[in-house]
């Protein structure tokens, strides 16, 4: 008897724990008594995995929601960043630009502060001078940088006019001593009187009929080039000095000439 209530004890000790464990299924105990059958014991577990079906669904949706979010978030960032280093390109393209305006000003203005004060230009050492069959000839060394009035003056004082090229054997030994350099040299041809009409300033003729300027040249570019120079065209592959016309301002080198 006293086994028999034990049983029955434990019977009903294990109905109580699994009602209290499931919680959904307290309705469903209620309706069946106070001990589920079988029956709605399986009634239990289809409504706890529905249950739990449901309860994924909705964790799933949230997952997918906040990853929505992380995404457009992430895409904002992206976008921003994307902007900002646009902004630091354009900030450092506008840095380089103008720094190589105030390069360009401060060799032109090297260029006048060295003729103003450079001793070098004050006189030619008679070393420095070569003679050559056409004449004897002063040419400025790399640092000695000028625009045309002032080489024109320089020469002057030295006794010496910029040079003027009046035939190829000329001009092909001038070439041959600007040592290998691209610089420009201004020599004495000008049109600064007339348009287009240029001639030698140094002897006083026409530059003619030797005529050597670079295909293309003299175009009076910016309607404000009316000083002849030897240089290499830059955009030209294989170009040799040849003349071009160009703005009387600016600082290059340049060549004094004494006539033979
Ligand atoms: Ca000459
Ligand atoms: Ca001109
Ligand atoms: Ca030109």
């Amino acid at each position: 008897m006293l086994h028999l209530s034990k049983s029955v004890f434990i019977f009903a000790l294990a109905c109580v724990l699994s009602v209290r464990s499931w919680e959904p299924r307290r309705q469903v105990a209620k309706t069946g008594g106070f001990c589920p059958s079988a029956v709605s014991f399986r009634a239990y577990a289809k409504q706890d995995l529905e249950y739990c079906y449901e309860k994924l669904n909705f964790q799933k949706e949230l997952v997918q929601e906040q990853a929505a979010v992380c995404e457009q978030t992430i895409g904002n960032l992206t976008q921003a960043f994307t902007d900002q280093v646009q902004n630091c390109r354009s900030l450092l393209d506008d840095a380089i630009e103008s720094e190589t305006l105030l390069t360009s000003q401060l060799t032109k203005e090297l260029g006048k502060c060295i003729s103003a004060n450079n001793p070098e230009l004050v006189s030619i050492k008679k070393s420095d001078l070569i003679e050559y069959s056409t004449g004897t000839y002063y040419i400025s060394k790399s640092f000695e940088r000028t625009n045309w009035y002032m080489a024109n003056l320089f020469c002057k004082n030295n006794g010496m006019e910029l040079a003027s090229v009046e035939t190829k054997e000329e001009s092909d030994f001038l070439i041959s001593m600007f040592g290998g350099s691209t610089d420009k040299f201004w020599l004495s041809g000008t049109d600064l009187g007339y348009e287009n009409y240029f001639y030698w300033i140094g002897v006083g003729i026409l530059i003619d009929p030797f005529w050597y300027f670079e295909v293309g040249q003299p175009d009076n570019a910016n309607n404000n080039e009316n000083c002849v120079q030897y240089f290499v065209h830059p955009d030209i592959s294989d170009a040799t000095y040849k003349w071009n016309d160009a703005n009387c301002e600016e600082a290059e080198r340049f060549v004094c000439e004494v006539e033979s």
